[in-house]
């Protein structure tokens, strides 16, 4: 019997079916297709549309192999959202990338304070999070959350259209900086205090739980029947880390996409003034556990070279951009990747560049130093963070866990293992699916817990081990990187 994993990550959607025979899990790509914001009107937005045909072509292309799924779960990037008057979407989700955000978090957070906020929600800063988002929706289109009876996160956009139900889901809403920490619902002092409605935040599913089925119409359209649908871990963050091929309760992950989320599982979240000013995060995690992690900006920045590049016309897969970084001069200048600077869609040259030069570094040139400063940067961060994130959980950790698109990079994996001093664990590339795959069968119970789902998916799937090499090399380099990276910070 399979099932259908949907995952939407913001450079890719895919579908994945799974097998579970024995305790071995199976999984075949039945489908993949592009995705990224569309400009209109000078505003970014995600194409709703598309993913919705793009997820009927997937339930169509299981139809076409014979499948005949048990259930299926959709996962996607977070904090995006739509809202919904009378049944119907007011208006296509803006991407979190879209500049009306720019100086929201900074009026909200004058308004009512970060410790505030930390401390009731537990969330980052980020100034995209939900909560910034309908804060700049209040002030330039008050007229469409007047018209909204609901609000609705991506995967449950998506969900609502296959299966006629609006249904929110736990993960995902946490990272809208909207729900309480311990209470684990919405915050609706929070939200009252922002003036927005109440009524638009409804109940919360959490992980694993029933949420409807495909409607009539599309069961006999794509052949396969009321297929039942299960809210999974609906933040593509959540269901990579259930997916952790973890062999006991302390570790450290990466889940290495266009986002690097890097952190550990904790069991209550870390609110204290420390973790604030680190600017970590506790969303809500699979089995009632917290993510205590931190957002690095990740692949993004050697996404966005590439897509320049490629528009001029020198044009390299990710795995050459990645054999040009190899061949390009170490430890030549780097950047801090998680300056601001980074975060919004264009050019990445001239940012690097103009990076490099402001902190007294040689500016790289050609693509392949241009690749081989991101990529050594990232590295070095993920040091620094995994470093805090020891100090925050009081925990040591042996090494760490990659999971994720960027896994593939092999050169990333192996400098973040010189970087850290300790072993990377790659593993797997598919981590969101297979996550959600398993918060499905625990659902069905036909998997006892995350613990059985994570041994389950250990001996399924090739963990490719990274030892660490010329340590003291890259020890040398961190040194100099975190002076070049503290002097650059206010
Ligand atoms: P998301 O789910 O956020 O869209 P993925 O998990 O699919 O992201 O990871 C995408 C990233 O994986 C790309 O930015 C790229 O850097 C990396 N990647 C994909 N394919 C390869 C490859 N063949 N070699 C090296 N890196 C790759
Ligand atoms: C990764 C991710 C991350 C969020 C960002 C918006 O895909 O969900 O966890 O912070 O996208």
């Amino acid at each position: 019997m399979s099932i259908i994993a949907f995952d939407l990550g913001a450079s890719s959607g895919r579908a994945i079916l799974g097998r579970l025979k024995g305790s071995r899990i199976e999984t075949e790509e039945i489908h993949r297709f592009a995705n990224g914001p569309v400009n209109r009107a000078g505003h970014l937005h995600w194409d709703l549309d598309h993913l919705f045909t793009q997820l009927q072509l997937g339930l169509a292309k299981a139809k076409a192999l014979g499948s005949e799924p048990s259930s299926l779960g959709i996962d996607s990037w977070a904090v995006d959202y739509g809202l919904i008057g009378n049944g119907r979407l007011l208006q296509a989700p803006y991407h979190y990338r879209d500049h009306r955000t720019d100086g929201m978090m900074e009026r909200v957070t004058a308004k009512i304070g970060k410790s505030e906020i930390f401390g009731r929600t537990g969330i980052q800063f980020l100034p995209f999070n939900t909560i910034y988002q309908l804060a700049a929706v209040m002030e330039q289109e008050p007229e469409l959350l007047a018209k909204a009876d609901r609000f609705l996160m991506i995967p449950e956009l998506l969900r609502y259209l296959l299966t006629g139900e609006m249904i929110s889901e736990f993960t995902n809403a946490t990272t809208t900086q909207l729900i309480h920490a311990s209470t684990r619902t919405w915050d609706d002092e929070l939200i009252s205090r922002l003036s927005l409605k109440e009524s638009l935040f409804g109940p919360l599913a959490m992980p694993g739980t029933p949420a409807g089925r495909l409607t009539s119409s599309i069961g006999a359209e794509t052949g396969l029947g009321r297929v039942p649908v299960f809210a999974v871990g609906e933040h593509d963050t959540a269901s990579a880390v259930a997916a952790v091929p973890a062999a006991g309760p302390t570790f450290a992950y990466l889940s290495c996409g266009t986002w690097s989320l890097l952190g550990t599982e904790v069991d209550q979240p870390v609110t204290t003034r420390r973790a604030m000013e680190l600017n970590f995060t506790n969303e809500g995690g699979v089995g009632g556990k917290y993510r205590l992690l931190k957002n690095i900006m990740g692949l993004w920045i050697l996404q966005e070279l590439k897509r320049e590049w490629d528009g001029k016309g020198q044009t390299y897969s990710f795995a050459e951009w990645v054999e040009l970084a190899r061949q390009a001069p170490a430890f030549a200048a780097w950047i801090d990747p998680d300056d601001p600077v980074f975060l919004a869609a264009g050019d990445m040259t001239v940012r690097i560049r103009e990076f490099c030069v402001s902190t007294g570094q040689r500016a790289p040139e050609q693509p392949g130093e241009l690749a081989r400063c991101i990529l050594e940067s990232l590295a070095l961060q993920y040091r620094n963070v995994l470093e805090q994130t020891e100090q925050l959980s009081g925990q040591h950790y042996p090494g760490l866990h990659m999971v994720g698109g960027g896994i593939q990079n092999g050169l990333l994996c192996q400098w973040t293992a010189n970087a850290l001093g300790k072993p990377v664990w790659a593993g797997p590339i598919e981590g969101s699916a297979i996550g959600n795959l398993a918060v499905q069968w625990i659902g069905a119970g036909v998997i006892r817990d995350l613990e059985e789902a994570r041994a389950i998916i250990r001996s399924s799937f090739a963990i490719k081990e990274y030892e660490p090499r010329e340590v003291a090399t890259w020890q040398e380099a961190y040194s100099r990187y975190r002076n070049m990276s503290r002097s650059h910070r206010p």
